[in-house]
C-alpha cells in the first residue's frame, strides 16, 4: 500500500506541476502578445501619423484601460532611441533632462533610451535612460538587432526590488524590409517598448489561487547558462520533500533563454 500511495503522490505532483507551468506560460504569452500589439499602435499613431496622435496622457489612458490584457506585467513603457547629436533638441522639446537609473543627469553617451511614455504603475521610470540599466541595455541591443521580443535574466526590478524579468520589443520607423540586415535594423530603430514581469508578486498571486498550493513548493529557474542556473521564483534554498520532484519545461518565447519549473511537496506525502 505504501508504494501505491507514493505512485499516486507522484502522479499528483506531476499534474500539479504541469498545470502550473502551463498556466504561467500562457499568462506570459498573452502578456507578450498584447505588448506586441501596443508596439504596432505606437508605430501607427506616433510615427506614421503627422502630426503624431499619441502623447503621455493618451498612452497612460490606453495602457490603464488594457492592463487586464497583460496580467503578469507590472506596467509598460516606451523608451525612444536618441543619439547624442539629437540630445539637446530632444531635451528642449521634452522640457526635461535624460536621467540615469540612479536619478542623476545622464553623462555623455553615444546614444540613450529615455522613457517618454509610461503606464502610471511604472511612472517612476519616466525620463530614465534605460540603457543605464545593465540588464535593460542588453535587452535593448538584442531586441533591435533581432526584431523580436527578448527577455532579461532574472534581476531585482527598480523601486519594488522584486525579482522579475524585463520584456523588450523593438519599434522601427516604417519601411524596414522583412529581410533587413542587423545594420539596417539598428539604423531604423525608433525605440523600445517593454515592461517588467514582476514574477515575485504576480506569479505568487497566480499560484496561490490554485488548489494544492499549500502542499507544493515551486521554483522557476533561468537555465540559459547550464553551469549557473538563476532563480527566478520561489525559495532560495528549497526545503521540501526531496525524494519526489518534478521538472516541467517552460517556454517564454525568447529562444535565447531557457526556463524550467521545479516542483516538490513541502512535506513527505
Ligand atoms: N520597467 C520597469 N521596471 C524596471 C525596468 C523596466 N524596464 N528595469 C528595471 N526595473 C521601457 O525595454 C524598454 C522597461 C524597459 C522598457
Amino acid at each position: 500500500f505504501r508504494r501505491e500511495n507514493m505512485v499516486k503522490a507522484e502522479e499528483a505532483l506531476v499534474s500539479m506541476c504541469e498545470e502550473r507551468a502551463r498556466m504561467i506560460q500562457d499568462q506570459f504569452a498573452v502578456s507578450v502578445n498584447h505588448v506586441h500589439a501596443l508596439g504596432i499602435l505606437i508605430s501607427t499613431f506616433y510615427y506614421q501619423k503627422q502630426p503624431p496622435a499619441l502623447d503621455q496622457e493618451t498612452f497612460a489612458y490606453y495602457t490603464a484601460k488594457t492592463a487586464f490584457e497583460r496580467p503578469l506585467l507590472n506596467g509598460v513603457a516606451y523608451a525612444e532611441r536618441v543619439v547624442h547629436s539629437q540630445r539637446e533638441t530632444f531635451e528642449s522639446q521634452q522640457g526635461w533632462t535624460i536621467m540615469t537609473i540612479k536619478r542623476e543627469p545622464s553623462p555623455i553617451q553615444d546614444e540613450y533610451a529615455p522613457v517618454i511614455y509610461s503606464q502610471e504603475t511604472v511612472s517612476h521610470i519616466g525620463a530614465l535612460d534605460m540603457m543605464s540599466s545593465e540588464e535593460d541595455r542588453e535587452n535593448i541591443l538584442r531586441a533591435r538587432a533581432t526584431g523580436k521580443a527578448v527577455l532579461t535574466k532574472p534581476f531585482r526590478l527598480l523601486k519594488s526590488n522584486h525579482l522579475g524579468v524585463v520584456l523588450t520589443f523593438p519599434v522601427y520607423y516604417a519601411g524596414l524590409p522583412e529581410d533587413a540586415t542587423v545594420e539596417q535594423r539598428v539604423q531604423t530603430t525608433a525605440g523600445y517598448l517593454g515592461g517588467a514581469f514582476d514574477v515575485e508578486s504576480l506569479v505568487e498571486n497566480l499560484l496561490r489561487q490554485l488548489a494544492g498550493s499549500q502542499d507544493i513548493e515551486v521554483n522557476v529557474y533561468d537555465i540559459t547558462n547550464t553551469t549557473e542556473s538563476l532563480i527566478m521564483y520561489g525559495p532560495q534554498d528549497p526545503e521540501g520533500y526531496m525524494p519526489l520532484s518534478h521538472v516541467s519545461m517552460l517556454d517564454f518565447g525568447d529562444p535565447f533563454r531557457k526556463h524550467q519549473m521545479h516542483c516538490r511537496y513541502r512535506e513527505k506525502p
